[in-house]
Parts: structure tokens; sequence; C-alpha cells
């Protein structure tokens, strides 16, 4: 079994997701949060267990002061530029990744996609190397193509996750519908697999912890969560008061009073 242990804290995975540069580009950008080293100031201030970045990004800016927080290397990307099949070709190799000090490597899984042979081929091979090295591997768990109608239902998060362990995944980055008692049967069909929260469009502060709140009552595990934290006014507020829900256990309204705290 692989050991998650270096990417959790009390059983629970906090990352932040950095990797939208290349999916969305700069217009999920404010003149804070386009710069990587803000994103992992925060990501150390708040002791995330993994901060998750592309090859090009770790190698320029996961320096020396920043090794406390975990890195995660997402191993694959694309562009929201051509309007292709859904396929996400790796970009960097599992050695790379090591070799620049991640703790866990990440790759998105588009099933449904018309080229699914192929992404479940270069998942396969990345599971088997990142496992020879003993490196835990979270799988995005993205359906998505023509024949995907609704990519939030229920049934299909539920296959989406079943697939992930299927294949090899230790931890499952996924969507929530917000159908409790659905993203129950979600979690379940992960098995041994870790299911965390994708995080989505920037909502309230407040509505986002209760979110969280609601995929660990489900039996998630944590959350990898990107734009909810750095597009907001308060970051490092934000995710102090994150971190005790999700590491702590603490209920959200436990903790609004921190969203009002300090100036950042
Ligand atoms: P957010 O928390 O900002 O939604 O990030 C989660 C994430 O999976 C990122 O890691 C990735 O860049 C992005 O969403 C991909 O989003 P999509 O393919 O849905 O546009």
């Amino acid at each position: 079994m692989i050991n998650l242990n270096k990417i959790r804290q009390n059983g629970k995975f906090l990352f932040l997701a950095y990797d939208q540069g290349l999916e969305h580009g700069p217009r999920d950008f404010n003149l804070k949060n386009y710069d990587p080293n803000y994103i992992l100031d925060i990501a150390l201030e708040s002791r995330y267990t993994g901060v998750i970045l592309g090859h090009g990004l770790a190698e320029k800016y996961y320096q020396d002061f920043y090794k406390d927080i975990p890195l995660i290397i997402k191993l694959n990307g694309k562009t929201s530029l051509p309007k292709i099949q859904p396929i996400s070709r790796q970009l960097c190799s599992v050695e790379r990744a090591i070799k620049l000090g991640a703790s866990a490597v990440g790759y998105t899984v588009y099933d449904g996609s018309p080229k699914e042979p192929e992404i479940f081929s270069e998942f396969g091979k990345i599971v088997e190397t990142a496992h020879d090295y003993g490196l835990p591997v979270i799988a995005w768990m993205y359906p998505r193509g023509d024949d995907i109608k609704d990519d939030m239902a229920t049934d299909l998060l539920a296959y989406s996750a079943r697939i992930g362990l299927e294949l090899g995944a230790d931890v499952i980055k996924i969507k929530y519908n917000r159908d409790m008692e659905g993203f129950k049967w979600v979690v379940k069909n992960a098995g041994r697999a870790k299911i965390v929260l994708s995080g989505g469009d920037k909502l309230s502060g407040k509505e986002f912890l209760k979110v969280v709140q609601e995929v660990l009552d489900c039996g998630g595990s944590g959350v990898a969560v990107g734009r909810n934290i750095w597009q907001s006014d308060k970051p490092f507020a934000l995710s102090r008061a994150l971190r005790r829900v999700v590491v702590e256990g603490k209920k959200p309204e436990e903790v609004f009073d921190l969203l009002d705290s300090g100036q950042k």
C-alpha cells in the first residue's frame, strides 16, 4: 500500500491547486495571484499538505524556503484554446517530477472521452512507474466529451470515482454536485482510494466552507482547490479557516470569524 502520510495531516488532504495558468490562462488571474510566489506564500503560511504545480512552475518557483510544502507535480495538462476531443497528454515524466522534489504526482483522466483508450493507457503507465517509486498518484476524474450529457450527474460521478480506483489512483479529485446522499455513494465507489473535493468557480468564503463540510460529511478526505482560495480577497484568512475545518475538524460556523481577521 502506498504511504499517503507525506501529503496529509490527521488523515486529511489540504491541497492548493495552481495549474490553472495552463488550463484556463490569465483570465483566472488578478494583479496578485498571477504570481506563483503569492500562491506558494499562501500554501506555506497555512501549511497546506500539498501544492499542485506543473513542472515549469516547479522548476522556477519551488525554492528551498518553500520545501516545507509537499510538492505535487501535475504531469499532464492542456489549454482551453483548441476545440478538440478531451485529452490531456503527459508533459513531464515521473522521474523528472521526483527530481523536482515531488511527494506525489497528478494526472487528469477524461473518462467518457473518445480518447479514453489513450488516456487510460498513459495513466496506467504513470501509476505503474509512480508506485514503483512509492509515490502516490492523484487522479483528476473529469467525465467529459460529446457522449457525456451531464458531467455532474451523481451516477456518473460514482462511475468516475470507481474508474479512478480501478485504474490505481490513490487519491481522486472530483467535482461535487451538492447531492449529499448521492455523494456518499460516490465516496463508497472509490473504495480505498480517497476522495477530495475539486474546487470550481469561486463562492463566498462562508458558502465554500459549507460545501467543504458537506464533502467531509459524505466521507470525503479533504480538498484540492484553487480559485476559491487565491481569487478570494483574503486568501490567507480563508486558508486559515479552511485548515481548521479540514484538518482540525472544526465546523464552518466555528471559524467564520476568522474570515474577517487580518489584512490579507
Ligand atoms: P479550481 O479549484 O480552481 O476549480 O481548480 C481545480 C482544477 O481541477 C484545476 O486543478 C484545473 O486547472 C482546473 O480545475 C480544470 O478545470 P476545468 O477543466 O473544469 O476547466
